[in-house]
């Protein structure tokens, strides 16, 4: 079942860069900038990916971004991610990456860019691996920040498929970023949203109602609303759900706990995803392996999920 799981031909549609940066590769760019780290190596590093809620991870998340500084870095980054990829038979990946996370820290927009969208270009023409790369906003910060960085990528607009909105949750909604959302959609990039990992079916609603999003990304507490959950099987909206970010982050308590299979039974798209793989023990595969493992996933059920993936897909 494992080497079956692993050979299907899947897509990635929920995948931060930033959380894809290994330990191994952090402390290398830590080392190669100068970088001071507060752990003194990586076992005590690994030791601290352990946490309470979403909030917790995030806080490592951004302090782990810190060492990526130049072109060279992102490159890096963005790279080990596609060789992965190779690896798993992901072949198509649609990736998102934070830009408010580096120009706060004086990194230039166009470094960021330029590092991630080289290593994009020859993961299609050395890995096979095609892919689309997501803008997306930090939630925690103003609508008028977000609004910025669409300013500064606008005369970049063909390196993006979509734009999309993530960090914080609680306190968040998507009716904040409404202008900024309706602006990219006026610049005909469409929108992704996360909605409904920590927050209730109602931001979800706002979502797809105010956002006009082509995809949820997570959603799983849509199932606390059968309204809700009549609309996406009605419109075929994909969720893109990450099983093992679900469950390190104590959205859901243990696997066994986790919904993905009775939302695929009912009729709802949703697609395996990792999330932030470095932070969360496992790539797509390793996802695949904890549903066979814990919810008794079938090789039918497995290859639905990975259809819908492939058919989730921005770019066709
Ligand atoms: C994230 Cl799991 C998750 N949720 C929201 N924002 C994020 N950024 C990176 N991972
Ligand atoms: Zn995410």
């Amino acid at each position: 079942m494992y080497d079956w799981l692993n050979a299907l031909p899947k897509a990635e549609l929920h995948l931060h860069l930033e959380g894809s940066l290994e330990p191994e590769l952090l402390f290398q760019l830590a080392q190669r900038n100068g970088v001071a780290l507060p752990w003194p190596d990586i076992d005590a590093l690994r030791g601290a990916y352990n946490y309470g809620n979403l909030q917790e991870f995030l806080d490592l998340y951004y302090m782990g971004a810190n060492v990526l500084r130049t072109e060279q870095d992102f490159y890096d980054l963005t790279w080990a991610y596609l060789c992965k990829c190779r690896e798993q038979n992901v072949v198509h990946t649609e990736p998102f990456f934070d830009p408010q996370t580096h120009t706060d820290r004086g990194i230039p927009f166009k470094v960021v860019l330029d590092g991630i969208s080289r290593a994009l270009q020859d993961g299609r023409e050395q890995l096979g691996v095609s892919s689309g790369l997501i803008l997306s906003f930090l939630r925690h910060l103003p609508e008028e920040q977000a609004m910025r960085t669409l300013d500064e990528a606008l005369p970049f607009r063909d390196a993006f498929v979509a734009v999309g909105l993530d960090s914080s949750e609680m306190g968040f909604p998507p009716r904040l970023f409404q202008r900024v959302f309706d602006r990219a959609r006026a610049e005909g990039l469409p929108a992704v949203a996360h909605a409904g990992e920590e927050g209730p079916p109602e931001y979800i609603w706002e979502a797809l109602d105010l956002l006009k999003v082509l995809r949820v990304d997570h959603g799983v507490r849509a199932a606390e609303d059968p309204n809700l959950i009549a609309r996406l099987i009605d419109e075929q909206i994909p969720l893109t759900v990450c099983p093992l970010s679900n469950t390190r982050l104590r959205v859901f308590d243990h696997m066994r706990d986790h919904n993905i299979l009775s939302l695929l039974d009912a009729g709802v798209k949703v697609t395996v995803n990792s999330d932030d793989p470095a932070y969360f023990g496992g790539y797509v595969n390793e996802n695949f392996h904890s549903l066979y493992e814990h919810l008794g996933m079938t090789q039918a059920q497995a290859k639905a999920l990975a259809d819908n993936s492939l058919d989730a897909r921005i770019v066709k």
